[in-house]
């Protein structure tokens, strides 16, 4: 009978215990909610034969140096999918940009035109092949990334947002 009452006081320790963890479980994200968003100035970011980045979407702080590592991830030669980070001014007509810099194919496909436009860019990368760029984001605000080899800007695209 001892041996018993034993057994249920350790069972009901072990209940109490697990709806305690629960309790804070459940607590956690209405803290997480109000503290500021998660940032990190290191982005890593893949290009792939699907026409397509890995990540479109990163939050950094403005004012403290990025670090961007891209990698052409595919397998495709460059003269078909070769693939380029190139991030714009917040006032950037990204459409403009990317249709003058698909017809540039000699400045391998940035158009001279609206070089202003541009805070970083990589270089054009064949399959397999990385670089990483730095550059800082000055002011806050959602900065527009994409890949301006002809056509790919339209699925190729990203937003980094300096907080
Ligand atoms: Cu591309």
């Amino acid at each position: 009978m001892k041996n018993l009452f034993l057994a249920l006081t350790f069972v009901f320790t072990i209940v109490s215990c697990g709806s305690d963890q629960k309790d804070s479980t459940t607590e956690k994200p209405s803290t997480t909610a109000s503290e500021a968003p998660k940032t990190s100035n290191v982005l890593d970011i893949k290009g792939t034969d699907d026409m397509k980045f890995d990540k479109t979407s990163f939050t950094v702080k403005s004012g403290e140096e990025i670090t961007l590592n891209f990698t052409n991830a595919g397998v495709l030669p460059l003269e078909t999918m070769g693939h380029n980070v190139v991030v714009l001014e917040k006032g950037a007509d990204v459409q403009t940009f990317a249709t003058a810099s698909a017809k540039a194919k000699e400045t391998n496909y940035i158009s001279d035109l609206y070089i202003t436009d541009i805070i970083a860019q990589t270089k054009l990368l064949g399959p397999g092949e990385s670089e990483t760029i730095k550059f800082t984001l000055k002011e806050p605000g959602e900065y527009t990334f994409i890949c301006t080899f002809p056509g790919h800007w339209i699925q190729m695209k990203g937003i980094i947002t300096a907080i």
